[in-house]
């Protein structure tokens, strides 16, 4: 079996010793033009030409969970796209977004605020009941995110393209339920994938739809906000703030407004990490179920999109 590597943006050689580790009787190569056809691919974002010359491909295993690049390409019609299912990613998304919403509602930037000027000062304790959080996404990651913001008893909704049933949640789908989750949500989590239908969902016309004061929290991908109705609408006081993880433009154009509008919160797309180990002993398992003729968990339907 011959696999062959190609991630933009990542040092390749722990990729290339992980992959040969796991996989021992297989040939293992960072992908160069004019390379051998392989049997499979490991990739992050790969240019046009890598597929175009890789035409004869069975499996194409992305190191991340989001295969939004991947479908803007054309794919060898032979290939299958496979995402990675958690590999430790999904309690990084929960600590991450639990953090963020105990943030806002607990107003410690505030506290920081005041201790920075020497205050030692009190506010007044907010009802968590009066801070729904709805999830925008109820698979891999937007459901162990669900479940851990439950365990701090805050209400919690969730919107998928499917309908779903979730001890603790409140559980919408499909555009037709979309206003409902929307007017009863206060605090905002987007953990939806990147396609045609979910791009641009967190426009104006959406987020007005939020309760007054409400907080946005984008860990998915940056083209699902419009980034000038998000400013819109924090400077006109509909929300009070946002945590942004993910962008348009990665990174974040130094002369981006995002960077220093005084209610956002800008990290860099580091709310989940791939973790190497992790996931490439489940890019392996997936390969030889692949070769085997097994059924392979996380193969992205192209007619969807994730
Ligand atoms: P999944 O594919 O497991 O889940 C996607 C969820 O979105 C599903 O519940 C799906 O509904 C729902 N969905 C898809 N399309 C629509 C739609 N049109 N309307 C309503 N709901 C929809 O993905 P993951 O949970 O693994 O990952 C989600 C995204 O998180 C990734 O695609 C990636 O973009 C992002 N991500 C960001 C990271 C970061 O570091 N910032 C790290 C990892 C991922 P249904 O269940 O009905 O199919
Ligand atoms: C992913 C990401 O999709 O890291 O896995 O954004």
């Amino acid at each position: 079996m011959r696999v062959t590597v190609c991630c933009a943006n990542t040092k390749i050689e722990p990729w290339l010793d992980g992959l040969r580790a796991a996989l021992p009787g297989a040939t293992i190569e960072a992908w160069q033009p004019g390379a051998p056809v392989a049997d499979h691919a490991v990739v992050w974002a790969p240019p046009q030409q890598f597929l175009d010359e890789q035409a004869g491909l069975k499996g194409i295993f992305n190191i991340g969970a989001g295969v939004d690049a991947l479908m803007k390409l054309r794919l060898p019609a032979s290939a299958r796209v496979v995402r990675l299912d958690d590999a430790g990613m999904s309690v990084q998304m929960a600590e991450f977004v639990c953090h963020a919403v105990i943030r806002h509602f607990r107003e410690l930037d505030g506290y920081e605020a005041d201790v920075a000027q020497g205050r030692w000062s009190y506010r007044k304790p907010r009802s968590r009941a009066e801070f729904p959080v709805g999830v925008m996404g109820l698979g891999v990651l937007g459901v162990r995110v669900a479940r851990a913001l439950r365990q701090f008893d805050f209400p919690v909704l969730g919107w998928s393209r499917s309908p779903k049933t979730i001890d603790g949640v409140e559980c919408f789908a499909g555009p037709a339920q979309l206003d409902a989750f929307l007017v009863r949500t206060r605090i905002l989590v987007c953990l939806l994938p990147l396609t045609p239908d979910t791009e641009g969902v967190m426009n104006r016309a959406n987020l007005a739809k939020l309760q007054p004061g409400a907080y946005v929290i984008n860990v998915a991908r940056g083209a699902h906000l419009v980034d000038e109705d998000l400013i819109a609408l924090l400077d006109n006081g509909h929300l009070a703030g946002a945590a942004l993880d993910v962008f348009r433009t990665e990174p974040l154009p130094a002369e981006h407004p995002f960077w220093r509008h005084p209610k956002i919160a800008v990290t860099p797309h580091t709310s989940a990490r791939t973790l190497r180990q992790e996931s490439i002993a489940q890019i392996a398992a997936k390969m030889l179920a692949m070769e085997r003729g097994e059924p392979v968990p996380g193969v992205v339907d192209p007619g969807r999109g994730y």
